[in-house]
């Protein structure tokens, strides 16, 4: 019997429980009326009346030894060191989650998409690393025109020319070799230029770019379009206003204002006190533009449009500074719309 308690004696003190059913099976065993300790106590009747004292003291603190034992299990401090107990203040309130927030410019780009996708345009994604074809020549740039030059795009190589795409055109041109029309879609991404880096330029910005192509789409598409968007984004009383404009890739072209948000027309610093402040460039697809991509210019018109995310997230927070939007400041970050 001294051999029984000394073997059990060893087993309740290494006994380790990760589990509440390795910890139920400690308690079956030692501590429950069928276990082995209730067992030996069993067998306490018989042994022999001069001994019967000694091992009854023995038996008694092995049952005490196994209590505090399940006690100690328990309360989740392990053999193994480790603990699982809470002994803070259960009365305090939690530590709050630190969560991010949301990019402006994400928050922008998301509502943009979804003004666009209420009326039928996809979204469309191609590559920032471009040849020369898909950013300049296919969208009708004279050989000879400045933003070709090395001191406004980042070239990667020469002959044959690789470069970082200076706007997301290249898409459209890629959406429209690809595949048939009509062509319903906007592209937003990142862009880059050439330009020293202040409060109103930097090396990269984003763009989203519309194209809409099928027969008998007209200049009053675009116009009806745009405007809709106008109201959508910075709220049903804006106006618009389209001035003549010139780009190779459209004819013709307009750039489009908005009525200026700040003083609604009054005139303020935001607008220069003209009342309108510019959002956009757009225009109808220029011929050679869709005869590039081997679309009937007498079968299929199209209006196509583009605008800076930058731009249309300072307008719609108030912001007055570009660089804010790339110095990771989590002052500027965390005033935006948290992570879900
Ligand atoms: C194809 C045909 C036509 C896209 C257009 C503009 C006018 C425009 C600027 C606005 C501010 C660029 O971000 S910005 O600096 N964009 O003025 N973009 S029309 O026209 C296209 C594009 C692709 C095949």
């Amino acid at each position: 019997m001294t051999e029984k308690v000394e073997v059990l004696k060893n087993q309740i003190q290494g006994f380790i429980v990760k589990t509440n059913s390795e910890l139920e099976e400690f308690r079956l065993k030692f501590i429950s009326k069928k276990g082995e300790l209730s067992q030996l106590f069993e067998e306490l009747k018989a042994v022999p009346a001069d001994q019967k004292r000694t091992m009854g003291q023995m038996l008694n603190d092995l049952k005490k030894l196994a209590e505090a034992k399940f006690e100690e299990l328990q309360s989740g401090l392990g053999n193994d060191g480790s603990s699982s107990a809470f002994d803070g203040d259960l009365t305090l309130p939690p530590i709050p989650n630190k969560t991010g927030s949301q990019h402006p410019l994400n928050l922008t780009r998301y509502r943009i998409i979804e003004i666009f996708e209420r009326l039928g345009f996809n979204v469309e994604d191609g590559p920032e690393i471009e040849d020369d074809w898909h950013n300049f020549t296919a969208l009708n740039f004279p050989e000879n025109h400045p933003a070709r030059e090395m001191q406004d795009t980042f070239f990667i190589e020469k002959n044959p020319d690789v470069l970082l795409r200076t706007h997301t055109s290249n898409v459209q041109i890629r959406l429209m070799k690809s595949r048939k029309p009509p062509f319903r879609a906007i592209m937003p991404g990142r862009v880059y230029r050439n330009e020293a880096i202040s409060a109103r330029a930097h090396c990269f910005f984003h763009q989203v770019e519309g194209l809409y192509v099928d027969n008998n789409v007209g200049f009053s598409d675009l116009k009806q379009t745009l405007y809709h968007f106008a109201k959508e984004m910075f709220g049903r009383d804006t106006k618009i206003r389209l001035r003549p404009s010139f780009f190779p890739f459209t004819e013709p072209s307009s750039e489009i204002d908005i009525s200026c948000l700040i003083c609604h027309g009054k005139g303020c610093n935001v607008c220069k006190y003209s009342g309108w402040v510019e959002i956009a460039g757009s225009g109808m697809v220029h011929p050679n533009v869709l005869r590039n991509c081997e679309i009937d210019p007498e079968a299929y018109t199209g209006f196509a449009f583009g605008m800076g995310i930058e731009r249309i997230t300072m307008l719609r927070y108030g912001i007055n500074d570009l660089r804010l939007f790339s110095e990771n400041d989590l002052r500027f970050l965390k005033q935006f719309k948290p992570v879900m």
